[in-house]
């Protein structure tokens, strides 16, 4: 007889749970052979899922759905991909290894087709709402019609709702009307110190509504069920209803005899109750008592598929951390490894032979072929890799009229609006977006010029009462803003799934956030995920530093440039002038859509084809713009990170190296100092990160044997006696460009921001932290010998 789809789901749950125990088991088996050390892997955290993860992936999921994977959850999923034939058992073996199976599903690490990358908690959560807008606004735009919609999934834990960016895209996702979202919370009540507080559910039950969510409890396995309907079933859902987490888990943990201490002691009547009790062993006593509707098949599946709409929907599901190994329940089992011993125990449970750990089918009753004959026909192993979008090109160069005197960021507000009146296809397929702040940093003109998107069209009431105002803003599907609420994390994961797009919706998107500077590090971790997962998109920081001076030290940023050297993925750039800006602008379309192979360019040892995400730090100040044709050379040595203002001469004494805004008070610099040091040179530095980068990488060619390797830097510093000093200048933290005196052992004095900024104009400013002119040649003088230079002022 044909057994039925529950009973070999309930033997592949069986599969999934022994794998992802002996993945864990083995990897530590391994490792502590070799050095003493155990690599850890969340045993109990992973099978807290494993059931719901056996329902999804070989039920209810379709190809085209796609899901976030709680982090500790990941031996279970790759247990999954194991026997759907897209995991090896190599990687399995090398759980945690170097270049096995991550301990967190990772696009970008992993092979076994992870969705959504997870890891820090709360991220991944929310990442599939904006996945989910994101599908919503390709779709509005008519593009990937031909596919079928998705539903974006996570599996959440009950703590990691703690976590205040799920709250914050909960807000955004309901004013954007969210649909074909799932988030599926595995309520075992505990975290990883402790039991969760009693009645957590009800307040999110009640929150979720508020958002118009679906909330499913899925509470009662059918075991539990079934009971209930016996006589006195009802009081012991009551009891079970009633009893304290700590308590509950507690038992879970004890096992059959003591839950029949307790419930005899706390409901026994000697008639109803206690026969119902008294019917199960304590072995089929304890399975009744877990039977959680988190661990049970049937309600589960049921559950699923019951949904046959598209409005969000979170399920609650009750489960047991641990479930089905010795540590079950137990409020330490977070981090808890099963003892070899255990392991045994645990072996002879799913008849699994030493030496046949890894085979598919082994110990199971059904036959492999029908196993097999079922894994082969799950749906969701049917889907294909997406083919990644195809790249878009992108002008030789982007328009723009450049004012005499102009700020980097009204220089953006203008590219923008040149590319808003442009027809061509990559100008389609820009999607801007911003925490509350589009107006204040300069995408005006580019909203009045593409809309606002939304899933209905809605009308500009000012304009239709025809009241006065400088941005007419219409909501409609077709619209390329979308307006995000204040939260910075909300825009970091939004650019996270809008840069995902090509190989996620295989529909290319480019991506443009704008946020103020400081406000990077409210969003960081998101930032930091969101180039983890190699998602494409250019974020636009602005204003920045002291430079907005009246704003004061809460609006002040100054670690900002050292984020965006250090944070891997990310390319950073801080022109000063307009016309670079466009060069940088133009670079940026291209490369966030490359996709190379990550070998580095021999040029500038940068990893230019591999591609990545760019930051963009730009200024409110307005600053006096260079006439000058902008040649292919200066093109190019602005896009590699800096080039040579004034070029120093064969005997020069000390050359200026600035970043942004603060160019006006280097170029004064050096013209003051002009009479008083031979042959000075003045360095723009567009891109400290890139230098950086290139330099690095160069140094490390040539100690591989590639001793040609030059870098950029290398060669603009290659002509600079030795005995010149370098003072470097930029409004943000010296150490930006301080290194620069390592390429070939030049001193340096690196000048910049240090403390928290306040209020005043900006030459109070400046003078103040010490980057101004006059900073400047204090810094010149002091680096090198000669005659005093006459126009330094005493310093205050
Ligand atoms: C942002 C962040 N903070 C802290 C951690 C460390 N951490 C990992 S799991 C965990 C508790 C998770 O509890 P829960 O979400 O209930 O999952 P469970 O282990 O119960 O399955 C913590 C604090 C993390 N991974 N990410
Ligand atoms: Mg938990």
């Amino acid at each position: 007889m044909q057994p039925s789809r529950l009973e070999i789901l309930s033997e592949l749950e069986k599969k999934v749970l022994w794998l992802a125990s002996w993945t864990i088991h083995n990897a530590n088996h391994i490792r502590d052979n070799v050095d003493g050390l155990k690599v850890g892997g969340h045993q109990a955290s992973s099978a807290s899922l494993a059931t719901i993860m056996t329902a999804l992936y070989f039920d209810a999921l379709r190809p085209q759905d796609r899901v976030a994977v709680k982090p500790h959850a990941s031996p279970i999923y790759h247990a999954i991909q194991y026997l759907l034939g897209k995991q090896t058992r190599e990687k399995l073996e090398n759980f945690r290894g170097y270049k096995g199976a991550q301990s967190y599903p990772s696009r970008t690490k992993d092979t076994d087709d992870v969705d959504f990358s997870t890891g820090s908690v709360g991220l991944g959560v929310a990442q599939t709402l904006f996945s989910s807008l994101v599908q919503d606004y390709v779709r509005a735009h008519d593009w990937a019609k031909d596919k079928p919609e998705g539903r974006m999934i996570a599996l959440v834990g009950d703590a990691e709702l703690d976590e205040g960016n799920i709250f914050e895209s909960i807000l955004d996702g309901w004013k954007q009307g969210l649909r074909n979202c799932w988030w599926i919370i595995d309520y075992n009540r505990q975290s990883l110190d402790a039991v969760v507080r009693e009645g957590l559910w009800e307040r999110y039950e009640q929150l979720f509504r508020n958002f118009g969510w679906d909330v499913v409890i899925v509470k009662y396995g059918s075991l539990q069920q079934a009971a209930f309907r016996e006589p006195g079933g009802e009081k012991l859902r009551a009891w079970i209803d009633a009893c304290p987490n700590q308590l509950y888990s507690a038992l879970v943990f004890q096992g059959g005899a003591a839950w029949r201490k307790r419930l005899l002691d706390e409901i026994g009547d000697q008639g109803d109750v206690t026969a119902l009790i008294e019917r199960r062993n304590d072995d089929e006593l304890a399975r009744l008592m877990n039977n959680l509707g988190g661990h049970d098949l049937p309600a589960l599946t049921e559950a699923f598929a019951k949904i046959d709409h598209d409005r969000p929907v979170c399920f609650i599901c009750y489960t047991v951390k641990g479930f089905g190994l010795p540590m079950a329940g137990h409020k330490d089992n977070h981090a808890g490894l099963m003892t070899p011993a255990q392991m045994e125990t645990f072996r002879t449970q799913n008849n699994v032979r030493p030496g046949h750990e890894w085979d598919p089918f082994e110990g199971l009753p059904l036959p492999a072929q029908t196993l097999q004959g079922f894994l082969d026909t799950v749906p969701f192993a049917q889907r294909k890799p997406q083919k990644p979008a195809p790249q878009l090109a992108i002008p030789d160069a982007l328009p723009v009229s450049i004012q005499p005197t102009m700020s980097t960021q009204a220089g953006f507000g203008a590219l923008m609006n040149e590319v808003g009146k442009a027809k061509d296809d990559y100008a389609a397929r820009i999607v801007t977006t911003s925490p509350d702040v589009t107006v204040s940093t300069n995408l005006g003109a580019w909203v009045n010029r593409r809309g606002l998107f939304g899933h209905d069209t809605v009308a500009d009431t000012f304009k239709n009462e025809r009241i006065p105002s400088t941005f007419a803003w219409e909501f409609s599907p077709k619209g390329q803003h979308i307006e995000l609420g204040i939260a910075e994390m909300n825009l970091f994961i939004l650019l996270s799934a809008l840069g995902l797009s090509h190989s996620i919706n295989g529909e290319r998107l480019l991506p443009i956030g704008t946020l103020y500077d400081p406000f990077i590090a409210r969003g960081l971790d998101a930032l930091n995920y969101a180039c983890y997962q190699d998602a494409r998109f250019i974020v636009v920081a602005t204003p920045s530093g002291i430079t907005l001076a009246p704003e004061g030290g809460a609006h002040q940023s100054i670690a900002q440039p050292l984020i965006g050297m250090a944070q891997d993925g990310l390319a950073s750039f801080e022109p000063a002038f307009v016309d670079e800006l466009a060069v940088i602008m133009r670079f940026a379309l291209d490369y966030i859509q490359k996709q190379g192979d990550g070998a580095a360019s021999e040029r500038n040892w940068l990893r230019d084809e591999t591609g990545g995400s760019i930051y963009l730090r730009l200024s409110t100040r307005p600053i006096e713009q260079p006439q000058r044709p902008m040649t292919d050379e200066l093109r190019q040595q602005i896009v590699d990170g800096a080039y040579w203002l004034r070029k120093p001469g064969p005997n020069a004494e000390v050359i200026v190296a600035y970043t942004g805004a603060i160019a006006p008070e280097a170029i004064e610099a050096v013209g003051l100092m002009a009479e008083d040091r031979r042959d000075i040179g003045l360095l723009a530095v567009t891109s400290a990160d890139r230098l950086n980068a290139g330099w690095t990488a160069a140094q490390r060619a040539r100690e591989r044997g590639l001793v040609h390797a030059r870098s950029h830097i290398e060669r603009l510093l290659y002509d600079v006696p030795s005995h010149c000093g370098i003072v470097t200048v930029l409004d943000g933290h010296p150490a930006t460009l301080s290194w620069l005196g390592a390429v070939h052992g030049h001193r340096v004095r690196g000048l910049g921001v240090e403390h928290f900024g306040q209020t005043g104009s900006l030459p109070d400013l400046y003078r103040h932290y010490g980057i101004d002119a006059n900073a400047i040649i204090a810094a010149a003088q002091a680096l090198t010998a000669g005659r005093p230079i006459r126009y330094l002022k005493a310093l205050p």
